[in-house]
């Protein structure tokens, strides 16, 4: 299967919803004898809620459904017109992701159970597929177990990992897979955070810590703090993001989980109230369901297909 088709897969639960319901207001909107005229708020209202009960969230909403109200008078479809502002809204948040001086470093922080690790395995697995060679470290000295899972991603996906020599804390293990990975000429070092610990400042002053040791030891790091979210999780996980944004310096999203939600207009709510790109999206749990985000083609699962 290709890349667009895992995803409209991923995303179908989410389409079919939007799809019954738009077909609706569709049905209205879009008859010909309507199009020289303005929507009617009917068709607004009803399109209002349909972004929201995919998750899209209210501000999102808001700015979408007054978008498409001020454009509705050139005739052009509201399927066409919520595609393109949905779009737009991505694009406004994009940004290229920064480089410098090999290893690239890649921060992955996000509360417990989201997908830290599994997104690490999955990452670690594309970018050895596409030749460049990345070093894992676990960072997430918290839980004994964590450390244990890790390594099982890293050896399916065939790369090497770093964990923490006996009593040393987070930010000695991203030290040594930072010195390790300038030493073995690796292109990347892929860091697994902790995502809970005794308290919120305590994880947050951890994160803090690890920056400044990946800033002092490589150039420009780290260049990629990618924060992991549950789609399933709804406009609750925006909360936790909003904090982890703010201190940790996060300038990439994974939505993880997909494949398990009618929510995936969540997607839209994050890039419209955090501002920041999504760089990719899980959509199961296998080694291979992690897809690079387009908004593009996320706008072309949800609403190009007829269901
Ligand atoms: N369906 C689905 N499950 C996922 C996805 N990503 C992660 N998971 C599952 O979510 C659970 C928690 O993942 P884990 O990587 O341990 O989360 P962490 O605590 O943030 O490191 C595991 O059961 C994973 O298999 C995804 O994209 N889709
Ligand atoms: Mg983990």
């Amino acid at each position: 299967m290709g890349l667009f088709d895992r995803l409209k897969q991923g995303l179908s639960r989410t389409a079919q919803q939007i799809s019954a319901r738009f077909d609706d207001v569709v049905r209205g909107a879009d008859a010909p004898e309507k199009r020289t005229r303005a929507i009617e708020v009917e068709t607004l209202e009803a399109l209002e809620e349909l972004l929201i009960m995919a998750d899209v969230g209210v501000p999102a909403t808001t700015h979408i459904v007054e978008a498409v109200g001020r454009r509705a008078r050139r005739g052009e479809s509201l399927r066409q017109l919520v595609s393109e502002e949905i779009q737009r809204i991505f694009d406004g948040v994009a940004a290229p992701i920064p480089n410098g001086v090999p290893p690239h470093v890649v921060l992955v922080v996000g509360v417990n159970g989201t997908g830290k690790t599994t997104t690490i395995g999955k990452l670690a697995n594309q970018f050895k597929r596409a030749g460049k060679l990345p070093i894992i470290c676990a960072a997430d000295t918290f839980r004994a177990a964590a450390v244990d899972q890790l390594q099982i991603w890293a050896d399916r996906a065939g790369v090497d990992m770093v964990r923490a020599r006996e009593g040393s804390d987070p930010a000695a293990v991203v030290f040594d897979a930072l010195a390790a990975g300038k030493a073995r000429g690796r292109d990347l070092v892929l860091v697994d955070t902790a995502g809970r610990l005794h308290t919120r400042v305590n994880l947050m002053n951890e994160l803090d810590k690890i920056r400044r040791v990946a800033e002092r030891e490589v150039p420009g790091a780290p260049h990629e703090v990618l924060l992991v979210l549950d789609a399933t999780v709804g406009q609750n996980g925006l909360v936790q993001a909003r904090e982890f944004t703010s201190v940790a310096g996060v300038n990439g999203i994974v939505l993880t989980k997909l494949d398990g939600t009618a929510k995936g207009g969540i997607a839209v709510a994050i890039a419209h109230d955090l501002k920041v790109p999504i760089r990719f999206v899980g959509v199961g749990e296998g080694i291979d369901d992690l897809l690079p985000f387009s908004a593009k083609e996320y706008v072309d699962a949800l609403f190009q297909e007829k269901w």
